[in-house]
């Protein structure tokens, strides 16, 4: 199993031979699909890409609040604001469930935020992107929520035992906003002709950003190979980018939009269908700070954990307090 997994998905990945008595170890248990939890012994190159994608991840639930929670107070109704704010708050959620997964690796919530603000960990590239009207809550629903289950779902099956239980949750609530998505752009692409174009402009503007988040292409994504052989992650980035096209096409269909790829067709041959790539130096420049709202979305980050400094020591004061009265009264 590991032998045909470092096969498919490349070099990097020490052999056998290579390996330590301990992480031969490590590495049979991963094989024979044995969680693995915080206490156990695990390689440091398991732990720090654990981190790394957990906090990437989390960090990319909170910031992805700006682009919807932008809509809550301009919902067509009370009915989508209500829903709305109950899909924002999910997401909060989620990002809170992996921080503590992250937390169990010997990190802190504090030490993972400082490194969002200053740039040496990453969000999705998907949120530096606006959401400039009403039609784009249904495509970041649809289509940025429809990405991020199907790269998921996986990972409910991945190797590290709190992040495979986060992921479980997360899921569930994942379809209700992919769901929720969809329900918003079927309003609008059967709608008036104004709704209809509305609705085919934000699939235009956020096709692309959408196949962006699966990760560059496997010949250039860098961790792949050694995550794949510690079931970090499952699945390639390109096998799940064409998941997500397979998928998502037959809905296009039905909603009457057309995908911006002149190039899309069935193939009969391979059963899938081809596609065009999207702009990957677009996407390097998104991570390297160039997006559309990239300053944007860290000075929002930025005032929340100042603004909210006040909070977080009035609830360390708090504790200490409690803790010297226990203390004292033992
Ligand atoms: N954006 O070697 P690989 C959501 C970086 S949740 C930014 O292939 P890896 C819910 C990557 O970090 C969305 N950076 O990397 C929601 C690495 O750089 P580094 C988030 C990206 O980790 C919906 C470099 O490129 N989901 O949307 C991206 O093996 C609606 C080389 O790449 C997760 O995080 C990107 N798109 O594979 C919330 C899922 N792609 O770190 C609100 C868990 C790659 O060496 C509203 N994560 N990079 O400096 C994963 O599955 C993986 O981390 C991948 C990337 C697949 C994202």
């Amino acid at each position: 199993m590991y032998a045909q997994m470092v096969k498919s998905t490349g070099k990097g990945v020490k052999s056998r031979e290579e390996m330590t008595e301990e992480e031969r170890h490590f590495q049979d248990r991963v094989d024979a699909d044995e969680k693995i939890e915080p206490k156990d012994w695990m390689p440091e190159g398991y732990r720090k890409t654990l981190i790394r994608q957990i906090a990437q991840h989390a960090h990319s639930e909170v910031v992805g609040q700006l682009p919807e929670g932008n809509w809550i107070t301009r919902a067509p109704t009370l009915e989508r604001k209500a829903i709305l704010l109950a899909k924002v708050q999910d997401e909060a959620g989620h990002g809170l469930y992996l921080y503590c997964a992250a937390e169990t690796l010997g990190i802190s919530r504090d030490e993972l935020t400082e490194k969002l603000l200053d740039g040496s960990m990453k969000y999705s590239s998907i949120f530096n992107y606006p959401t400039l009207n009403w039609a784009d809550i249904g495509a970041v629903g649809w289509l940025v929520d429809g990405a991020a289950i199907m790269n998921q779902v996986p990972l409910q099956r991945t190797s590290y035992g709190p992040y495979s239980r986060a992921m479980i949750r997360i899921c569930k609530e994942e379809s209700f906003h992919q769901r929720q998505g969809y329900d918003i752009m079927m309003k609008m692409a059967k709608g008036t002709p104004e709704q209809k174009r509305m609705a085919q402009d934000a699939m235009n503007r956020f096709w692309y950003p959408a196949l962006m988040m699966f990760g560059p292409s496997d010949k250039d994504s860098v961790h792949s190979a050694q995550s794949m052989a510690w079931k970090i992650k499952i699945n390639t980035n390109d096998e799940l980018r064409q998941k997500f096209v397979d998928q998502t096409v037959p809905q296009a269909e039905y909603l009457g939009l057309t995908i911006p790829d002149p190039d899309l067709k069935w193939n009969e041959e391979t059963g899938h269908y081809d596609f065009s790539e999207p702009d990957w130096s677009e996407f390097y420049e998104v991570l390297k700070g160039n997006g559309p709202c990239n300053t944007e979305r860290l000075e929002a980050r930025r005032k929340a954990w100042d603004d909210g400094a006040w909070v977080r020591d009035g609830l360390m004061a708090h504790a200490e307090k409690r803790a010297a009265r226990r203390t004292a009264a033992e």
